[in-house]
């Protein structure tokens, strides 16, 4: 561990033992022991009777005595300082990241540090000594982290120790954050010392900014942009929604956010039911999203209907605790869906679309462009004929009924669902937005449930063979997005049939 001077684990060297105060006790040892030795030789034995020849003896036997005393004070300096480098070293070097210890004074004038606090800085060996003159506190930058050291100085007086994120100049001239834990305690000498770990925070810092920024745009967008973007506080249990929803709903701007609960006044009852089932499944952690279209009652009493998609946002435990969602109004794709609800564009056996008001939907669909995704699903009846084969044609049309229905419990009320063959089927999921996780648990659902026919003591369980093409990645007209979904189908029959494939451009 180098000190603040320099020197990785360096050897002790003689210097480290001169203190000012053994160099005078060394001098006074010297002095004494040559007087008395001078007196000894010359005054009391009187041999080879010279003042000469007495200081000389005087001077051999005070730099015996003296080396004798300067060796014990050497080897009780060695021990202790090793001891102290030892023990800081091993604490020091055992700690996750940069350690420092440094005086308990204005500027925590730096006494030791680890490698690992150097190399998070940037500098090298002996820098912060000759930049700062060791001071910790010359290389906080911004007034915001110079508070933040006052206020730590004061916890430290008051507890004993503290925390605090600073800005910290590194050796190349950038910036860097750190979060830092110190506490008081002592050193070997009984001085106190201010022991301090650091953390390099600058990639969560410079998120927690962005985040901000972002927040402050997205503000503006909100409080001006002429659609529905809302946030639902889940904690307080409140809506903030933009002016022009507002408008919309209640007939007014009102200030502030208004009740999650009165959001039930605005939705038809059936779309908010399934609404709550969604909720449901975003509070207990099934899904992070929540996709569908609601009708929804405006000021003037008319119903008009809106794709929704609400993001959850969750705390680092997991719980959702913020909802973010935008409406966008889709009520001409609303009107022209209910105009194909007609009976002449369902399936008489089903009652699901026909194939021409299939495709007409999907294209409804498509035509809106914008940036949204969307799948479409292919299913087709494995072994069909042999259904009607063993079990007669009247069992092959419930065959195809149970499908529907399945299919149906499956997919959502905003999908489109149709019968656009003998036994085969379509579907559009509209608007799934990067949430392939529920499409893929929906797809395995219609494997795992499997419908299944009785009859004569004969049983049989229908599955299907499933190809995906999502939009526009996999298509971006309905007959490039069928004859890929085709594609994928068609694969699964060959590797085996009772399953889903999703086309990836073979
Ligand atoms: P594969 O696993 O390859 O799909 O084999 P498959 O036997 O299912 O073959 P295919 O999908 O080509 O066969 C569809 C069959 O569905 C042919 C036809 O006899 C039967 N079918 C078509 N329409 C109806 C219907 O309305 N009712 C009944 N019961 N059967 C029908
Ligand atoms: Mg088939």
């Amino acid at each position: 561990m180098p000190d603040i001077m320099g020197g990785v684990r360096r050897k002790l060297k003689f210097f480290d033992l001169i203190k000012p105060g053994t160099f005078v006790t060394l001098l006074f040892w010297w002095v004494i022991s040559a007087a008395a030795a001078f007196l000894f030789s010359y005054r009391v034995c009187g041999i080879v009777g010279s003042a000469a020849n007495a200081s000389l003896a005087g001077a051999l036997a005070a730099a015996a005595v003296t080396a004798v005393y300067a060796a014990v004070v050497a080897h009780k300096e060695i021990s202790s300082l090793k001891l102290i480098i030892d023990e800081d070293g091993e604490v020091m070097t055992n700690i996750v990241g940069g350690t420092m210890i440094s005086c308990d004074d204005d500027f925590f004038t730096i006494k030791k540090c680890t490698d690992r606090f150097y190399s998070m800085l940037g500098y090298r060996i002996g820098d912060i000594a000759r930049r700062y003159r060791g001071e910790f506190s010359k290389m906080l930058v911004g007034d915001e982290s110079r508070g933040e050291f006052a206020r730590l100085k004061r916890r430290l007086r008051e507890t004993g120790s503290g925390q605090a994120r600073y800005k910290l100049l590194r050796g190349d001239g950038t910036d860097m954050w750190v979060a830092c834990s110190s506490f008081l305690t002592k050193d070997r000498g009984g001085n106190s010392v201010v022991y301090s770990v650091f953390l390099d925070i600058t990639e969560e810092m410079t998120l927690q900014q962005k985040y901000a920024l972002a927040e402050a745009r997205n503000k503006i967008v909100f409080e001006n942009i002429n659609s529905g973007i809302f946030e639902w506080d889940m904690i307080r249990g409140t809506i903030d929604i933009s002016d022009h929803m507002e408008r919309r709903f209640i007939g007014a701007v009102k200030d502030g956010p208004i009740p999650a609960l009165k959001v039930k006044n605005y939705i038809e009852p059936e779309d908010y039911e399934h609404l709550i089932e969604k909720i449901e499944s975003v509070k207990n952690g099934e899904s992070d999203k929540i996709v569908m279209t609601l009708g929804l009652k405006n000021a003037d009493g008319t119903v008009t209907h809106s794709d929704m998609s609400l993001v959850a946002i969750r705390d680092h435990n997991y719980v959702a605790v913020r909802m973010v969602g935008i409406l966008i109004d889709v009520e001409e794709r609303h009107r022209r869906e209910e105009e194909l609800r007609s009976k002449a564009s369902r399936d008489s056996l089903t009652g699901l679309y026909n194939k021409g008001a299939t495709q007409q939907l999907i294209e409804n669909t498509l035509e809106l462009r914008g940036n949204q995704e969307h799948a479409v699903v292919l299913c087709d009846i494995d072994d069909f004929k042999s259904v009607n084969d063993t079990f007669g044609h009247g069992a092959g049309d419930e065959a195809i009924k149970m499908i529907a229905g399945l299919l149906s419990e499956t997919f959502d009320r905003g999908c489109v669902i149709g019968r656009t063959g003998g036994d085969e089927f379509m579907v559009l999921c509209r608007n799934i937005g990067g949430d392939y996780y529920r499409l893929r648990k929906q797809l395995r659902r219609l494997n795992e449930n499997r419908p299944t026919i009785e009859e004569g003591g004969l049983r049989r369980e229908l599955t299907l063979s499933i190809g995906v093409a999502l939009y526009p990645s996999g298509g971006e007209t309905y007959d490039e997005l069928y004859k890929n979904a085709d594609t994928a189908l068609y694969k699964v029959k060959e590797s085996g049939k009772a399953g889903y494939e999703v086309y990836t451009g073979y």
